[in-house]
């Protein structure tokens, strides 16, 4: 399919862009059908926050590197569409903070394993987790293909990002003990809500910010990476999350009100 050109000056040119991202992902395999529906729920949802990084967001992601940054063994699992989006961001994030890759799909077909795979590793990944070829554990709480976790990955981890997820495994990783962080842009989701820390955010805006962080938080004394996760609190992150999403629609309200009055819409001109 050929690429569409997207002027610069397109006022949604970020938001069209990643889209082609994505499409470019599902004819590469790398993402699947489904995922071209998740990222139409994570664009709405987007828009309600203001399509922009939040403080709050800020702070999630701040706990969520300090959290990974003192783990004793943190994973960062992908899927398609955080691969098509942000392969280079994970590759670094993955390297700063010790965090192997591991791939965990839901909709696992082998060819999307490999093309996921090879993207990480053209991205600069010198070793990927979760692959057929690798010894595999099972979280018996469940049932989904994402059950399936490499030993010396998510199945030994202590601290896991797992991003753009779906709600069961979220439960499942933490029934099984293991302290969770997400990046989920609806505050609402069964994942959010689960999860220890989540930031609500756009990956294609998080991602960069965590690894700007990682940079920055690498060397402070793990006594203190402690403090900065155990001083957050997820369930007024979120709360204030929903606030936020409700004052964004009421300020957009009245934009659309004085809008109609300044270009007369809906007059007929006598
Ligand atoms: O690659 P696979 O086979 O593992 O499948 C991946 C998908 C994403 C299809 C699978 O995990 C899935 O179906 O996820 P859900 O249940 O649709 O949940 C995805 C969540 O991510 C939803 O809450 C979306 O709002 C959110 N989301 C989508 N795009 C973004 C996002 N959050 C942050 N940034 C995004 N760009």
């Amino acid at each position: 399919m050929t690429k569409i050109e997207i002027p610069p000056d397109h006022p949604r040119r970020i938001s069209l862009e990643t889209r082609e991202k994505i499409i470019e992902g599902h004819e590469s395999n790398v993402v699947a059908t489904a995922g071209l529906l998740a990222h139409g729920r994570g664009e709405a949802f987007d828009y309600l926050i203001g399509e922009k990084t939040t403080d709050l967001a800020k702070r999630a992601a701040r706990a969520a590197v300090a959290a990974m940054l003192s783990a004793k063994h943190p994973v960062i699992s992908v899927n398609g569409n955080v691969c098509s989006l942000v392969p280079e961001d994970l590759v670094e994030l993955s390297e700063i903070c010790g965090a192997p890759l591991e791939i965990n799909l839901f909709y696992y077909r082998e060819e999307r394993e490999n093309a996921i795979k090879d993207a990480l590793v053209l991205a600069g990944a010198r070793e990927v987790l979760g692959t057929h070829d690798r010894p595999s554990s099972i979280i018996p709480e469940l049932s989904s293909n994402r059950r399936k976790v490499d030993p010396d990955g998510i199945g030994a981890a202590d601290v896991v990002l797992v991003p753009l997820e779906d709600g069961d495994r979220t439960e499942a990783l933490k029934a099984i003990g293991k302290f969770v962080i997400t990046i989920d842009l609806n505050p609402m989701s069964r994942t959010a809500v689960h999860s220890d820390i989540t930031i609500v955010d756009n990956i294609i805006r998080a991602l960069p910010l965590m690894v700007e962080q990682a940079r920055e938080m690498k060397d402070l004394p793990k006594d203190e990476l402690r403090q900065i996760v155990e001083s957050f609190d997820n369930t007024e992150n979120l709360a204030t999350s929903v606030h936020i999403i409700m004052q964004h629609l009421e300020a957009r309200a009245n934009d659309i009100g004085n809008l109609r009055k300044k270009f007369n819409i809906g007059v007929i001109e006598k």
